[in-house]
């Protein structure tokens, strides 16, 4: 034992002084891979030269991969030569390339994938292309942060040497979802997308957008025009708002799709509808259209839902919406209804639920859903430390895990973060990081959780720039929470990986928390 150890570290020892200055790769046993990767070994070798010549290879005859090919070398651009690297399909130069190979990794999963990287080539292996794009960002964090500078040309970092590696890799969960509330403040399709990029750098596949709440309503709706014209005019602090056109909203989800990200679309019913209201006198049960509100509370306004218009209207919304929306699933809410009966509140959910149904879309609700009677695709995604998710556990619904006190990225670092709130908790990057979901609530074991999902609510985010302050680095941590197998998870280890983040973050501009207890590389 003593002596393999001695080995091994001679072999580090080795490999660093083997290396010039112009070749600073980051030593293997020192890689900054977030989320860790279920195995990772480091051959002997010094790894592979990314030069001008190096070409990238791509399956022929599949265009999901070939897009995956063009997006590597727009990735690479100019940091290693004078063009971005060539990308081939077909049979491939045998050294001095990058090979994206269908063919099935060591381990099953659709995501799942191998990267060996040695001194004659690189292979990302996976048998779908939503693996080889994993891959890929993993084989991006192998090289320096520096590289996803958008102005790159660093001709004195030629050639890049990427160390010499063997992966083998699969998320723990199937569902690594991100949420972001345009409803409070609004966000651009190109700050949307930007999260996008950034959630997709650490392999989440889900992007759930708050869409409507009291303060405005965020999508265009063709048959109730005044949704978007009136309800989307403002937001909190009476901002001028905005909405997406439905053309903009389906440009947004092929953006994802191309980065394997499903968008999830939210409206919240019955509760937080003000901005609805407030469009349409009508969906009111006394006929009234409601001030348009600016503020931050919650829980005062709901939908007539003894009203036969409302389940017309939500049809209307429902069909709509989910004719632009390519993923299966389409979220309610559901959530802080506190003027409805509870009969009044399930009849409404049960009903809601047949709509959902009716035009082809599988139901998410808030786990405030829970007591109805569930369709067995309905989820639930469980938020309240308390959450009701339990009763519906019992008749066999899956759950989404996102409890506030963990993964809810609108909740401040500690006393000192000037935005944000702390009704659930304060969220050091370490709570964010060392928890279990599959022992965070009572009564939702492991085998009914089908994913990790980190929202952020912006009442009190006025900007992307805040916005990224509150996501990062916490949106990292969930990432691993979500991928990473929970025995192979230490705080100390990632808070290492974590700091080395840094120069990429750096590189893209992200406006990150550089919280103290974590080593920020330079
Ligand atoms: C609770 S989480 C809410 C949101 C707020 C958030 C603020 C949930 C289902 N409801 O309406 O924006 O707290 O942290």
């Amino acid at each position: 034992m003593i002596r393999l150890l001695l080995v091994s570290l001679c072999c580090v020892a080795i490999v660093s002084c083997g290396r010039g200055r112009e070749e600073a790769a980051p030593a293997a046993a020192a890689h900054a891979l977030v989320p860790l990767p279920e195995t990772v070994e480091w051959p002997a070798g010094d790894g592979f030269l990314l030069t001008g010549a190096t070409t990238i290879s791509v399956p022929s005859g599949n265009e999901r991969a070939a897009w995956i090919g063009r997006y590597l070398s727009e990735l690479v651009g100019l940091a290693a030569g004078d063009a971005p690297p060539a990308v081939n399909a077909g049979s491939a130069a045998s050294t001095g390339v990058i090979q994206l190979r269908l063919a099935s990794p060591a381990v099953p999963g659709s995501e799942a994938y191998e990267l060996t990287v040695s001194s004659e080539r690189i292979v990302v292996a996976a048998g779908d292309p939503a693996g080889l794009f994993y891959g890929v960002q993993t084989l991006r964090q192998l090289m320096p942060g520096w590289i996803d500078h958008e102005a790159v040309r660093a001709d004195e970092n030629r050639p890049i040497r990427i160390p010499a590696a063997r992966i083998v890799d699969r998320p723990r969960f199937a569902s690594r979802g991100a949420m972001l509330d345009v409803a409070r403040h609004f966000f651009s399709v190109d700050e949307v997308e930007r999260y996008i990029d950034l959630a997709a750098l650490y392999k989440f596949n889900r992007l759930h957008l708050h869409l409507s709440d009291d303060q405005g309503w965020r999508i265009e709706i063709k048959s109730w025009p005044n949704l978007a014209m009136k309800g989307g005019m403002t937001e909190v602090g009476g901002g001028p708002g905005g909405y997406y056109t439905q053309a903009q909203y389906a440009e947004l989800a092929a953006y994802a799709a191309d980065r394997f990200v499903t968008i999830v679309p939210e409206i919240d019913m019955p509760g937080h509808t003000n901005a609805a209201l407030a469009s349409y006198g009508e969906l009111n049960c006394d006929g009234v259209a409601r001030p348009p509100y600016t503020g931050v509370e919650v829980g005062f306004s709901a939908f007539c839902v003894e009203k036969d218009l409302t389940y017309k209207f939500i049809d209307d919304v429902v069909r709509e919406i989910a004719a632009v929306t390519p993923g299966p699933c389409f979220h309610i809410g559901g959530d802080e209804v506190k003027t409805l009966t509870p009969p009044q509140y399930i009849a409404f959910i049960e009903r809601v639920q047949k709509i959902v149904q009716a035009h082809g879309k599988q139901m998410i609700g808030w786990d405030e859903i829970a007591p109805a009677a569930l369709l067995p695709t309905t989820l639930v995604q469980h938020w309240r430390p308390d959450g009701a998710s339990t009763t519906a556990v019992e008749k066999g619904a899956k759950v989404i895990i996102s409890v506030a006190s963990r993964a809810y990225l609108d909740m401040k670092y500690d006393e000192a973060t000037a935005i944000g709130q702390d009704w659930a908790a304060r969220i050091a990057v370490r709570d964010a990081y060392d928890w279990d979901p599959a022992t965070v609530a009572a009564g939702v074991p492991a085998a009914a959780i089908i994913g990790v999902e980190a929202p952020i609510w912006t009442e009190t985010l006025a900007t992307i720039a805040d916005v990224e302050f509150m996501a990062f680095p916490r949106l990292a941590a969930i990432a691993e929470v979500a991928w990473t197998p929970q025995a192979s998870r230490r705080w100390d280890d990632f808070a290492r990986r974590l700091g080395a983040q840094a120069p990429r973050w750096a590189a893209l501009g992200v406006n990150f928390y550089r919280a103290p207890e974590i080593p920020w590389s330079r």
